[in-house]
């Protein structure tokens, strides 16, 4: 039985104890089975086909500069591409980690990256992260320059926000904005989120009829509880990635407000909603 690690809960499924002590591990490529790489290619091969139609722009752009398609990539390799592209480079973890030390590499444009990949009998869901969610969903849009920013201050706002007591709402944020965010470009509606973009279900129904989207604020993102075993009951739209970007000057000040402030239902509306 894995001894508990402050701030993450009891039986995760990575291999805590060799990790260091900022969580990273040694990606060990060539411990991957042959049978973990056909896995990853499956996935591949479903949300490539849904790419043309769902995902946006820059998501599109990004995953062509990698070479993800051959089957589970080689971190330092990826890190070499991405590096040259906005500064970030990956770092191996064995799954989740505890908040202030996944602020802290993003703060430093670590992007940290579960290494083992899940089981084939898990292809349609899984309940925490795994290589092909956070490589493949999280990766190709580093390489676009105004969200790797976003990203980066949004790591540096974390200490900040653990000091104010306001981690609630920053990781709010996190999960509607770089998780389920979707972005209006001119070929319509587009998906750039992860926790979208590496789910086929989540991926037809974020940008479909059924979903609820409403136009990105701020403040109302702070405020929005989610839900994390379900398909998203709201989605926020930008319509742009400096929107984001812009978002990182604008939070100190918000944090506070948004700590003492009513939660907002997943699902529900409030005043000064816009839909789209
Ligand atoms: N750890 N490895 C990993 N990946 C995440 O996406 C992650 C995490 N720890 C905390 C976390 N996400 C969320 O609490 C963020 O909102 C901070
Ligand atoms: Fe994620």
């Amino acid at each position: 039985m894995d001894a508990l690690i402050d701030g993450l809960p009891a039986g995760l499924r990575g291999d805590y104890a060799v990790a260091a002590a900022d969580f990273t591990l040694p990606q060990d490529w060539a411990g991957y089975a042959a049978a973990d790489h056909a896995t990853w290619r499956t996935l591949f091969a479903r949300q490539a086909a849904l790419l043309p139609a769902h995902a946006a722009a820059a998501f599109r752009a990004g995953l062509d500069r990698l070479d993800f398609a051959a089957g589970i990539p080689d971190f330092a390799a990826t890190s070499a591409r991405l590096r040259a592209a906005t500064g970030w480079s990956l770092v191996a973890v064995p799954g989740l980690i505890p908040d202030a030390g996944f602020f802290g590499h993003l703060a430093q444009r670590r992007f940290p990256v579960t290494r083992w990949i899940r089981r084939p009998e898990e292809l349609d869901y899984i309940v925490e992260p795994d290589v092909f969610h956070d490589a493949f969903g999280h990766v190709p849009l580093l390489t676009q320059p105004a969200f790797a920013d976003f990203l980066a201050g949004y790591g540096e706002l974390g200490a900040v926000a653990a000091e104010l007591g306001a981690l609630k709402p920053l990781a709010r944020l996190y999960w509607h904005m770089v998780e389920f965010g979707l972005i209006r470009e001119a070929g319509g509606l587009r998906a750039y989120g992860a926790g979208i973009l590496s789910s086929s279900v989540e991926t037809r129904h974020a940008t479909g009829s059924a979903a609820r989207r409403l136009r990105f604020d701020l403040r109302r993102v702070l405020r929005s509880d989610y839900v994390i075993d379900a398909l998203q009951p709201t989605y926020f739209v930008i319509d742009d990635y400096a929107a984001l970007f812009a978002a990182t000057h604008d939070l100190p000040a918000l944090l506070a407000e948004a700590r003492d402030a009513a939660p907002i239902p997943p699902g529900a509306a409030a005043p000064g909603d816009q839909p789209i």
